[in-house]
Order: C-alpha cells, then structure tokens, then sequence
C-alpha cells in the first residue's frame, strides 16, 4: 500500500529530529522540509527530499498527506498551526500549557472549516505525560498528581530565552527539587507550589553591549515560563555554550498517589530518560501523523489532542499483530 507522505515546517532540533524519525518508519515518507531561510543554505544529504520556501507550501496540498510543524511555541506555531490546518493535516507540539485552550480554539476552527485533523501539543510534556496524567487521575480518583522534569534542557524555556532582547544564544536547564520527588514516592501526597517542584537556570551569550541586568529581568518577570519559579541566569561565552551545552538531554516523572479500597497506598509513575529532547519528541511527532493521517480517512476533523487518539492509530502494526503481540 501507500505510503504516507509527509512535510516538515522548521529546520531547527525538531525538524532535524523528524527528518531521522521519518526514516525508522516503515509506512511513511518525506516528500518536502519548508522553511523561512533560504532553502539553499539547509543541509539536508536527503536525495529525495525537496527544501522549500515557507510559502511554496499552499502548492503541494495534493503531495502531503500530514505537515510536522516544527517550530516554537512562544511566537512560531499560534500562527503557523492555523495557517497549515487551513489546508494540511498537522501535528504540532505547542507546550505553552496555559495557552492550550485558546490554542485549541484558533486551530479547530481552520481544521473544522477545511476538513483537515490537527492533532496539537504532540511531544512527551505535553502528550505522553498528559496521557499518563489522566490514566492515573481515572484509575486513583482519590489521589493526588504530581508532574517533574529534568534535570535536562527544555527546549520550550530555551527557545523563550533565546527571544529576549539583546540575547545573541542561550540554554535553560528545569532542575527538580530532589526533596520534593522523595516525599512524592513516598505517597503522602504533599502540598507543593511552583517554586517547591523545580528551579530554573539559564546560560546566556549576550550580543555585544547588551544591557545584562535588564536581560535578567526580563527572562525572571517572563510569564508562564519563568515568573513562578526561582530563576539563576548566568553570561557566558559563545564558546563555553558550544563546549559545556551542547547536548540536549532531558526526562522526568508522572507520579500519582492514590488510595483504595480500605485505604491501600498506590503510586503510579511513568518515566522518561532522554538522550536527546528534541529527538524524542520529533519521534513523538511522526508517531500521532501517522494517527492524523488515519483521523482524517475516517473523516475525523477538527484539533484533536493526544486524549482522543486510541494507540492503536499510532501504531504501524495491524490490530491483528497488536492483540497478538502487545496485549
Ligand atoms: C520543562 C518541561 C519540558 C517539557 C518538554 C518540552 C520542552 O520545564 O523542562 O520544551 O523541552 N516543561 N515541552
């Protein structure tokens, strides 16, 4: 049969992610990367794969069955996300959690209008953590949730950071309160703010001349990513960043404490340890177009998140090799 054809939107750790991800799939292909440079400067070593302009997209709607967008969340993707689903299937990875529901707005109205599926906020927080998050609240309703990252490099924060004025490169690193975890484990569901679970600290290449007290301000004041936690920024140089920060690793836990029955303690917990963040959340990514893919055919349309996906749609194994194999 077919296989699936697919587009990227973006050049960056995910697009290069997604382009190694599509390549361990058996059913699906890359016809197109698009992106906002010039297609001549990206070095793609993918014979078959075209490089595109952004705005040449509109002209392969019959090419592409699914787009992988690619790009950030703070100033990327609430554009981007409605503009594609106006004419593409899509998967994106919005993880501004306190923006997912006027996000999900905009992009079910595009998809709704123009019979595309847009699944949204695809990745492993939000997507595989949101999943485990509602397992364990349906099967523990009387219990308590607990979400933590790292230590590892948020691509979210980091790509908030590196928007600040004056800021020439940078990394953010989600540090969890080891204290915090231990009492989570333990099931006495404690009471803990923001400020309790992680910290935040910040490497910056500052351009040169740039006024560094007001480039700490701004990224400690910046809503939703940084305001509700304590935050350490240090300056570094360009060179230091290439030695010490290159690498991209990251994870975390879902944790629930719950009680049953006469009042047995159990604590469910989903983990992750990564290598590579980006990696793995481009892998996430081509996993659910598959699913947006099959949405679609079954005339599903609309922005639809990780929760309405049955797994079996993401799977390339039949239903049949499912239940053999994996039931
Ligand atoms: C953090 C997490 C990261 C989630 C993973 C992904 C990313 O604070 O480190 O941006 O890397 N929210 N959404």
């Amino acid at each position: 049969s077919k296989k699936i054809k697919l587009g990227i939107v973006g050049y960056g750790n995910l697009g290069k992610g997604a382009i190694e991800a599509i390549k361990q799939t058996p059913d699906m292909e890359l016809v197109a990367v698009f992106t906002r440079r010039d297609p001549k400067n990206l070095n793609i070593n993918e014979p078959n794969v075209k490089t595109l302009q952004i705005q040449e997209a509109s002209d392969y709607k019959n090419e592409i069955d699914v787009m992988i967008l690619c790009g950030g969340s703070a100033t990327d993707l609430p554009e981007q996300t409605p503009y594609f689903a106006s004419m593409f299937n899509t998967v994106d990875s919005y993880d501004t959690h306190a923006k997912i529901p006027e996000f999900y707005e905009s992009v079910n109205e595009a998809a709704t209008k123009n019979n595309t599926t847009a699944i949204i906020s695809v990745g492993w927080d939000p997507g595989l953590f949101s999943i485990n998050r509602v397992l364990a609240d349906a099967i523990l309703p009387n219990g308590e949730n607990y979400t933590f990252w790292g230590k590892g490099l948020s691509q979210g924060h980091s790509d908030a950071v590196r928007r600040v004025e004056g800021v020439k490169n940078g990394v953010q690193y989600t540090i969890p309160s080891e204290s915090a975890v231990d009492k989570v484990r333990s099931g006495e569901n404690p009471e803990l703010t923001t400020a309790d679970k992680h910290s935040r600290v910040c490497y910056i290449v500052a351009e040169e001349g740039a006024d560094k007290a007001k480039i700490e301000k701004e990224i400690k004041t910046m809503p939703n990513y940084f305001a509700d936690y304590d935050t350490e920024v240090h300056f570094i140089t360009e060179e230091e960043l290439k030695r010490d920060h290159s690498k991209a690793p990251h994870g975390g836990f879902v944790i629930r404490g719950g009680n049953t029955g006469a009042g047995n303690k159990q604590i469910y917990e989903f983990s992750l340890k990564l290598d590579s963040n980006p990696e793995f959340t481009a892998s996430v990514l081509v996993a659910y177009a598959r699913a947006a893919y099959r949405l679609n055919q079954e005339k599903q349309y609309g922005a639809k998140s990780v929760f309405d996906v049955a797994p079996g749609h993401i799977s390339p194994r039949t239903r049949e090799e499912l239940r053999r194999d994996y039931l």
